[in-house]
């Protein structure tokens, strides 16, 4: 250490450097080069305006980029704008906010090189006035006006921020290497030589610039993601779904069974309960969406989202379920869904004879499978519609299979796009090899909705007790009531609508005060009855009689 200073000293003035290496010995004895000021500049704007579109994405605000683009279009002369139009043709948005970000680079390497040369002040000033026209721009013209401001103002923040790290690092860059040999030929050890230092500072400061870059990187790409999440809800309520070839009509009044706390016959889509492998909900643009038919067919049909709708509609109330429902749970809901048929579109791709299994598959990965022989003739669908909308989202826009009398894990394939014929030996689906049985047809099954367990009723009053039933693709016979241990008693039904939906079911009686216990019990129109033994869910469907306890006083 002590024989690095002693070099130092005698023979590497500062002064004498610069008049060695030919430089202007007025000028600052050591500077930070130049590309370390472009670099500062250029990494801080990056984390600036990726903050800026992070943000504004997040709450779905205009893109302050594209906002001060905007103004710039409103403020040139109508001859320059005409000229763009007719010269960059619809690239004109490009070289608009290409010209833009130019511009910004531009200040933003200048600024940079202030900056780390120490001439904060200008730097500072230059890049405050940036920012009062940039966050002014936003204003008065519609859009997301003053949140872009405050979008610009945080991303300026940022870049500021980052500019006085970048600088406080670029600083040891401005020491000089020695320009004569004796310090090489000192017979100090290497390390002592200022070089490496400088090496190790450069190092130091490309590493901070690099991991600055890489998070305006991130930072631009989940925007941009975002973004695009966002236009695919939008492109959803443009959406036009073609008519179904017959109307069904209104679900018939009479399904109702007319006790209150017994859930709509038809469930709101907001109200839909949701199952999803997926921790981020699928987002598929129908613009790149295709659903391909392959596998053990005789030819492979590949359809558009357009042709999908082309196809010929038919609409069917159907119940889907979930599996993994407890007894009395709510994971199960009946919607109106408007979609092609799945038998149709097989046949035309023609079933191998070997193939026993039908899959979908999702752009999520998710696979369901279920055999063939369910496409019965029951209304197996490829669905685009959900009462009356487009598929939701969540439940799988722009579409999915619903399959009655199956659970939802084999079947119900969202975001589908791929129906894969195949064999039950050959695949299995993702819930398969996750411990769940490979067939699930569904379980008859009853559930008390009303009152729920745990009220406390009038006693001496007729109590209204209901809910709903189902056995999908064979239907509800009856439902059976049991109160206090006591003999089964039939509840009276609603409507029968079809078999591919629930029923619901009422039963009045007049509590005595004290507690008591209601069960419930279904039978199918197969003739089979609901079996008492409780079994939790998994590898199949929970079986069992729903049980309500309730007080009346
Ligand atoms: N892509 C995909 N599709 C899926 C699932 C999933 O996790 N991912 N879950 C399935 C299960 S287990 C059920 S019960 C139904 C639920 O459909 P819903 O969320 O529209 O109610 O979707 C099925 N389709
Ligand atoms: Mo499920």
């Amino acid at each position: 250490m002590s024989g690095r200073q002693n070099v130092r000293v005698s023979n590497v003035t500062q002064s004498e450097e610069a008049a060695e290496s030919g430089d202007s010995p007025h000028e600052e004895p050591a500077e930070v080069p130049i590309w370390a000021g472009g670099i500062t500049g250029a990494v801080a704007l990056a984390c600036g305006l990726a903050f800026a579109e992070l943000v504004t994405s997040i709450f779905e605000w205009d893109s302050p980029l594209v906002e001060v683009g905007n103004r710039v279009v409103d403020l040139v002369p109508k001859s320059m704008r005409d000229w763009a139009i007719s010269t960059f043709g619809t690239s004109d948005k490009v070289v608009l906010l290409g010209g833009v970000s130019i511009a910004l680079l531009l200040v933003a390497v200048l600024a940079g090189t202030w900056m780390v040369r120490g001439n904060k002040v200008a730097a500072s000033v230059l890049i405050g006035a940036v920012l009062v026209v940039g966050s002014l721009a936003p204003l008065g013209r519609g859009g997301s006006g003053p949140n872009s401001m405050v979008a610009i103002l945080l991303g300026g923040a940022v870049a500021i921020g980052v500019m006085w790290i970048l600088a406080d690092k670029a600083a040891p860059l401005a020491s000089r290497k020695p320009q004569n040999e004796q310090v090489a030929t000192a017979s100090t050890p290497a390390s002592a030589d200022p070089e490496p230092m400088i090496g190790a500072s450069r190092r130091r400061f490309l590493v901070y610039s690099g991991v600055g870059a890489g998070a305006a990187a991130v930072g631009a790409g989940l925007s941009s993601w975002i973004r695009s999440q966002a236009a695919v809800a939008s492109e959803r309520l443009g959406v036009d779904l073609p008519q179904a070839l017959q109307s069904r009509g209104d679900v018939p009044a009479g399904v109702s069974v007319g006790v209150d706390g017994v859930p709509r016959f038809i469930t709101p889509n907001e109200d839909f309960y949701r199952i999803d492998t997926a921790l981020v909900t699928p987002r598929v643009s129908t613009e790149d969406w295709t659903m391909r038919v392959h596998g053990l067919v005789d030819n492979e049909i590949v359809l558009n989202y357009e042709q999908l709708l082309d196809r010929p509609m038919v609409e069917a109330d159907i119940t889907i379920a979930c599996v993994s429902n407890e007894i009395g749970g709510d994971l199960i809901g009946t919607a109106r869904w408007l979609g092609t048929r799945l038998d149709d579109l097989l046949e035309e791709a023609g079933i191998a004879p070997s193939a026993d299994q039908i899959v979908g598959r999702s752009v999520d990965g998710f696979t369901a499978g279920f055999p063939t022989d369910i496409l019965d003739g029951r209304d197996a669908l490829v669905a685009v519609g959900m009462n009356g909308v487009p598929l939701p989202v969540e439940h799988g826009y722009p579409a999915r299979l619903i399959v009655p009398g199956v659970y939802g894990y084999v079947s119900a394939t969202k975001w589908l796009s791929e129906i894969e014929v195949t064999t039950f030996a050959d695949f299995e689906g993702y819930w398969i090899p996750r411990g769940w049985d490979a067939e699930a047809p569904v379980v008859t099954m009853s559930r008390i909705d009303t009152p729920k367990s745990g009220d406390t009723v009038a006693a001496g009053e007729t109590l209204g007790v209901g809910g709903v039933a189902w056995a999908m693709n064979r239907g509800i016979d009856k439902v059976e009531v049991s109160i206090d241990g006591g003999p089964w008693e039939d509840a009276e039904l609603g409507e029968h609508h079809e078999n591919t939906t629930w029923r619901q079911w009422g039963y009045r009686f007049e509590p005595d005060a004290g507690d008591h216990e209601i069960k419930a019990r279904a039978t199918d129109t197969d003739g089979y009855t609901q079996t008492d033994e409780q079994v939790r869910p998994g590898p199949n469907a929970a079986t069992g009689h729903h049980t309500i306890r309730l007080t009346a006083g």
